[in-house]
């Protein structure tokens, strides 16, 4: 998961960035395009996510393989799995934690990951054989490798910013290398609780980025660019390349915003070194601002 903000405090781990964006930096101007189902997409879908660098599908998964992922995270985080840990809260629930009971502190969780090999539930979903069978086309037929799994669940009124990012600047993966993240929306995402903005046809080279409210790009680049928003109902995902500009903002709503987010790249990959990742997506030493 990413380790950037993550800080210990006690016997749990919180996100430290809790300062608040400037709201300019998530007005989409349309909604992202998408098609209705998994067997829609055909070659000229496949045309249109290697031009635009995503797409949506509005109903990728039933009611019940949607409830069995949330039964999923509920059994990850009533501690069903003795051993697992990887969760991590909002940080400005730190101060209230300690008195809250096991429901009330499912909705402070910012974020649980590397369950795939503990969450049967979850691991199901991530090998989706229909969704496999899209990913595969989409890294030029090569076959997929999921290497990174994450809930995302930002919740009602604290849920904090993803500011804007290309999720590639935290792979240690040369920079070539195929990389196709899958959002899966578990409640109905919507611009008011934090939906996917995203900047279509951007993901064709690297972007720097800067240690700010996150690792992140500078919001300079952002304010005033056409973004994109991804609203979904339950069950709807997002294909986005690993190099798409991407991020959600504040959940100011009332409602849960719950989802799930995988990537996958051949399986034939290899690592590089992470000085490799930072020569393209670092600013530090190239006398830069911000
Ligand atoms: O679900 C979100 O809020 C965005 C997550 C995201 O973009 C990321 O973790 O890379």
């Amino acid at each position: 998961m990413t380790i950037t903000n993550i800080l210990r405090s006690g016997d749990a781990l919180f996100d430290e960035g809790a300062e608040l964006h400037d709201p300019a930096l998530y007005h989409p101007h349309a909604d992202a395009h998408g098609v209705e189902t998994l067997a829609d997409i055909g070659a000229e879908e496949v045309a249109f996510y290697r031009e635009h660098g995503y797409l949506a599908v509005r109903q990728a998964f039933t009611p019940a393989e949607v409830q069995a992922a949330l039964d999923g995270i509920v059994a990850l985080l009533m501690g069903e799995h003795p051993g697992f840990e990887h969760v991590v809260f909002e940080a400005s629930a730190r101060d209230r934690l300690a008195e809250m009971g096991p429901e009330e502190r499912m909705d402070v969780v910012r974020k649980l990951g590397v369950f795939e090999g503990t969450e049967p539930r979850l691991r199901a979903i991530s090998q989706h054989p229909m969704m496999l069978a899209v990913i595969q086309t989409l890294l030029h037929n090569r076959t997929p490798e999921m290497f990174q799994d994450m809930a995302l669940l930002k919740p009602p009124r604290i849920g904090r910013e993803k500011p804007w990012h290309q999720d590639h600047a935290y792979f240690d993966y040369p920079l070539d290398t195929p990389v196709v993240g899958v959002w899966i929306a578990l409640d109905e995402a919507t611009v008011e609780n934090g939906c996917m903005q995203i900047l279509p046809g951007r993901h064709q080279g690297p972007i720097l980025h800067f240690k700010r409210r996150d690792w992140q790009i500078c919001d300079r680049e952002i304010m005033g660019t056409r973004s994109v928003a991804v609203p979904l109902p339950p069950g709807g995902l997002l294909f986005f390349d690993g190099k798409l500009p991407h991020g959600t903002p504040h959940n100011t709503s009332p409602k849960r915003r719950r989802a799930l987010q995988f990537h996958y790249a051949p399986d034939d990959i290899h690592k590089a070194p992470p000085e490799e990742r930072l020569t393209h997506f670092g600013s530090e030493g190239k006398n830069v601002t911000c």
